[in-house]
């Protein structure tokens, strides 16, 4: 699995899951890429031949053209972000506007992510089989809560800054789809709603959003 690709990046990932965004992200550089699946639903993060690869047994894994193995999806934007610094995918170093596209990259990295392994796999979390409902409920009110601050926190219109699109505003659009909270955020999250529709609708990533999402954002969002 590991050695020279010299076609490109290869990505292991799954539909709709956190290697959409990285997906995305070479897909606004305009780089080259190949998609290896890893289904979740089956379970084939676990595979011994996966975790050979990425011993977290976690998507997303980035293979760079160069052989290198990139895990920890900030990690793999910001290397992207290094290397492909001609795309523009954040403010410039230095720069207060990308001091705040850290810090909700960040937030959104550090303080939701996570709470999708509990809503997704309680059983991970809960002392007793039974008590995992409970679990579940709880972590996607801590969810809900969060998303609220991130909401608060959109300055720009319809991205996160007013200096425009950027890394941070792929992520949120990616992970605020999780736990099952689609009516909720339509309700509550305007914002994040907007934003998600814009990401949904660049010439360089509608297409990949769409082949994730083959559900439509709904319309007065569009
Ligand atoms: N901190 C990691 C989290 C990766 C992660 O939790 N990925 C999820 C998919 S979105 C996963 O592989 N879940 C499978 C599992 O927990 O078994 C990152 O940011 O890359």
């Amino acid at each position: 699995m590991s050695g020279v690709h010299k076609l490109g990046y290869v990505l292991y990932g799954s539909r709709r899951s956190g290697s959409l965004v990285v997906e995305l992200a070479l897909s606004e550089i305009g780089v080259s890429y190949e998609i290896r699946d890893i289904d979740l639903d089956d379970g084939a993060q676990r595979d011994e031949s996966y975790a050979a690869i990425n011993p977290q047994r976690k998507i997303p894994t980035l293979i760079t053209p160069s052989g290198e193995t990139l895990t920890e999806s900030v990690a793999i934007l910001l290397t992207l972000d290094e290397r492909h610094s001609q795309a523009d995918l954040l403010p410039p170093p230095g720069s207060t506007e990308r001091a705040k596209a850290l810090r909700t990259l960040l937030f959104v990295a550090t303080e939701l992510y996570p709470i999708v392994e509990i809503s997704d796999y309680p059983e991970r979390f809960a002392p007793t089989s039974d008590s995992a409902p409970a679990v579940r409920e709880v972590a996607r009110a801590i969810w809900r809560e969060r998303w609220l601050l991130v909401e608060r926190s959109i300055g720009g219109d319809p991205f996160l800054l007013p200096w425009g699109f950027c890394l941070s505003d792929l992520y949120i659009a990616v992970v605020s789809r999780w736990a099952q909270q689609d009516s909720w955020r339509s309700e509550n999250a305007p914002k994040i709603e907007r934003l998600t529709a814009a990401v949904a609708s660049r010439s360089a990533t509608a297409p990949v959003w769409n082949r994730h999402n083959p559900e439509s954002l709904p319309k007065r969002f569009s």
